[in-house]
């Protein structure tokens, strides 16, 4: 289809082929998959030596999937879900891992990524309805769609502490882990942040470090995954109802096909309410934030009151020593309105070790980094090692990292300063043919990344071959669909208990970013709906030419 002949290994030639697709994680090899299928000269840019996105960057000790294993995989193609096992409920990073490379082999996806390439830029230009895409080692690259698949949370936070330059002991961002083996044995490790990669990290790495302090900010409520092997026989039923299990997770809030057996607090009395919690409490992972009817702890105040008052009574019960167990309780947000992390091996139990302790950051912050540790505002903790879990610019720090300039020569930095707009967190007004699979206002972190990833990914294609049908070059989101699909997400959140948390879903654990809830929080089920509308109706509220 196109005039292409890109130079895979890099080079100044500017060339052309139909799409550029950014990263080759899930999204960015289920992308190059579909158009390839349909004809398209594909060409995806990944920054990592490998395939595998999230799974690729994020090697940190204890790094594992709070999706459960079997649903946290592509389901587009049976041959790919019925050959491959999981070993646990739980998939660990370097299965994963492992899973996509395989999914590439399989589908021979290598041969059309480059590697070790990372875009800098795109320009959209009017005339031609095409994006030049620009690489840090200078190859240009015209494409007639540009789709950033960049993930959600991908780009490293790291705070900007005074003094780090100064620490002579080795660190590290979670996000950034190096390649080989980190002996913890005798060192006096430090961990900040206490979100769901500090949980997982500080649950496996406490007891193998001679000392592990951990600075938290703000408590958690983590609950149990109860994570366990998958049995041959418990696996071989979930094949045998892979496409029973496939329909109800696509008609679902979360993209999780869990049954709604209590499905309304309605009428119950608290003791009632307990003792349904107390039962998933035991079934663990998401299937515990499913308890009600979908959405409802996130919604009804009176309702999850009740659940963050179980949950704090549960730390109390794990942590010995009183003061250590309040400061583990968290009391300045509801349960749900920060992604809820998940306790894979006793999280909390953790801190009754001698050789874990733990330091109330929100009471003393840290002042700074030393040559050998941290100074809080009250003391000074010698440390050899240093780890980041602070967590991600989530959401647009990826795609604004690139410089993405549209009609007009406006910048996405620009259009998106007061937050990001979109329509249907898959396209922006004033840049047309550039596609976000995951992108802000999208249900994307709410739900299991792999299926709305394929709804995205499903969505585009059958998008670009009606434009290939119809003989279409361009498509942009009119400014008014997005206003109101802008308005639409955010009186949803305002409905939520989401404004009462100072989260990433909202930007606010970056200083200075502008706060306003980002995932689209009405559930993948409706959304699937509103965007099949969309595509009926010729695509309303796109402007095709
Ligand atoms: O990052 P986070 P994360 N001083 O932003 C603290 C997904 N994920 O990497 O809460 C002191 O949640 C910060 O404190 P506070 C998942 O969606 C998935 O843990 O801002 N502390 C917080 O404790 C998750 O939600 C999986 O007060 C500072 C921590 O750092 C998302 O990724 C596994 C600080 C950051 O927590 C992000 O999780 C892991 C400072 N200056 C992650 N700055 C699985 O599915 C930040 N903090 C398994």
């Amino acid at each position: 289809m196109s005039d292409a002949d890109v130079d895979a290994a890099g080079g100044s030639e500017e060339t052309d082929v139909d799409a550029v697709v950014i990263g080759a994680g899930f999204s960015g090899l289920y992308m190059l998959h579909k158009l390839r299928e349909q004809g398209l000269d594909v060409r995806v840019y990944e920054k990592g030596d490998e395939v595998g996105g999230t799974w690729y960057w994020n090697t940190y000790p204890g790094a594992r999937c709070d999706s459960e294993s079997h649903i946290y995989c592509f389901s587009f193609d049976e041959g790919l879900h019925r050959e491959w096992e999981w070993s646990e409920r739980y998939p660990e990073q370097p299965e994963i891992l492992d899973y996509l490379q395989w999914v590439a082999d399989r589908l021979d996806l290598h041969r059309d990524i480059a590697f070790e390439r990372e875009v800098t830029s795109a320009t959209y230009d009017d005339e031609t309805a095409t994006w030049t895409v620009e690489l840090a080692d200078g190859e240009r690259v015209r494409t007639r769609y540009f789709v950033t698949a960049v993930g959600c949370l991908s780009e490293p936070f790291l705070p900007d502490f005074d003094g780090l330059g100064d620490f002579e002991g080795e660190w590290y961002h979670t996000a950034r882990w190096p390649d080989e083996e980190i002996d913890f044995g005798d060192d006096h490790v430090g961990v900040i942040g206490t979100g769901s990669t500090g949980i997982q990290f500080i649950s496996e790495v406490g007891g193998r470090a001679d000392h592990l302090t951990v600075f938290q900010r703000t408590p958690n409520y983590a609950v149990p995954a109860r994570n366990r092997p998958l049995e041959d026989d418990e696996y071989e039923e979930i094949r045998e109802n892979y496409d029973d299990i496939w329909a109800r997770a696509r008609d679902s809030r979360l993209g999780m096909p869990f049954d709604h057996e209590h499905e309304t607090d309605y009428g119950l009395s608290e003791e009632e309410i307990r003792e349904v919690l107390e039962e998933r409490w035991q079934q663990g992972g998401f299937r515990f934030l499913h308890s009600f009817e979908p959405g409802s702890i996130l919604s009804n105040p009176e309702l999850n009151d009740v659940v963050s008052a179980f949950i704090r009574e549960k730390i109390r019960e794990r942590v010995d020593d009183p003061e250590t167990a309040e400061t583990l309780v968290p009391t300045d947000h509801p349960y749900g309105a920060k992604r809820p992390p998940m306790d894979y091996d006793d999280y909390y139990g953790t801190y009754n070790r001698d050789d874990v302790s733990l330091v109330d950051v929100d009471e003393n912050p840290i002042e700074r980094v030393t040559a050998d540790g941290i100074r809080t505002t009250a003391a000074h903790y010698d440390l050899d090692m240093l780890v980041f879990a602070t967590g991600f610019d989530a959401m647009t720090g990826a795609i604004l990292a690139m410089d993405i300039e549209g009609k007009n020569g406006q910048t996405l930095d620009e259009k998106w300063e007061a937050g990001p707009r979109t329509y249907l967190g898959l396209m922006t007004h004033g840049f047309p043919n550039l596609f976000t699979i995951t992108g802000p206002q999208s249900p994307s972190v709410l739900t299991n990344m792999p299926l709305s990833i394929e709804q995205h990914v499903e969505w585009i294609a059958d998008c670009i071959a009606y434009m290939d049908e119809h003989g279409y070059d361009r498509i942009e989101a009119t400014e008014d669909a997005e206003d109101q699909w802008v308005q639409n997400t955010n009186m949803l959140a305002e409905n939520m208990l989401f404004s009462e948390a100072d989260s990433w879903y909202r930007g606010a654990n970056v200083p200075g970013k502008t706060q306003v809830f980002t995932p689209f929080p009405g559930g993948l089920d409706n959304y699937r709906e509103i965007c099949a509308r969309v595509a009926r109706d010729d695509y309303d509220g796109f402007e095709l030419g």
